[in-house]
């Protein structure tokens, strides 16, 4: 099956491929690096293109650092739920926050940075944590007439699940692109993401359908 994409109604949204969530990273991603090729094989077939980038300021609340006593993969308590304590990563201007040098994206037309309030962390591209404070995006995509969206990037269970479904919410018609995405796999949330994902009515494919003309 061949999906064609070039039209202006749909966007390719890459997802957090910055050097924190590649290996040897401060949040590493088992194979993240693997995406970029995958990435640049089909973003060709995109008219529209935005990218995110997680960006936190190094006192961020989703640090274990920041948490006296706890360690990275712990979850705790906050005022808008369970929050999973990271290891230190994309601190805003670092090369951990850099975008991956490979990515030939020259033609992304915007590059949306979440996770910059101090007490919320950000996963979706959507809207934040806690679930109420929104980054824009989607208001941004209806504002140039876009309806389709297509993610790709890290991680599959985290920053891909919970934009996909936040773009299933706001009534975009939502593909995934599994071979384009990577995932961190805690506790089993990668099956998670996938189970959540396909009740939403989340689309998923490989990228052969896209770069097979
Ligand atoms: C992500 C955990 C923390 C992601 C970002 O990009 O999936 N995961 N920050
Ligand atoms: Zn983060």
């Amino acid at each position: 099956m061949t999906t064609a994409t070039m039209d202006s109604r749909s966007c390719l949204l890459v997802v957090d491929v910055q050097y924190g969530f590649m290996p040897g990273g401060g949040l590493p991603v088992a194979g993240g690096d693997a995406v970029v090729p995958v990435i640049n094989r089909i973003a060709p077939r995109f008219a529209n293109i935005v990218l995110t980038q997680d960006w936190h300021p190094a006192d961020h609340v989703s640090f274990a650092a920041n948490h006296p006593g706890r360690q990275p993969y712990e979850t705790i308590q906050l005022p808008y739920g369970e929050q999973v304590l990271w290891p230190k990563h994309c601190v805003q201007g670092t090369p951990d926050a850099a975008l991956h040098a490979e990515l030939q994206l020259a033609r992304a037309q915007l590059i949306i940075r979440k996770g910059f309030h101090r007490e919320v962390d950000s996963y979706s591209a959507f809207v934040e944590a806690d679930r109420r404070t929104t980054t824009g995006l989607a208001a941004y995509l209806k504002a140039r007439g876009i309806s389709s969206v297509y993610l790709c990037g890290l991680a599959t269970d985290y920053c891909v699940n919970w934009s996909a479904l936040d773009a299933r919410a706001e009534g975009f018609e939502v593909t995934v692109i599994e071979d384009a995405c990577r995932a961190i796999d805690l506790d089993g949330s990668l099956a998670r993401a996938w189970a959540d994902m396909t009740a939403a009515g989340v689309r998923r494919i490989d990228s052969l359908a896209l770069s097979n003309p």
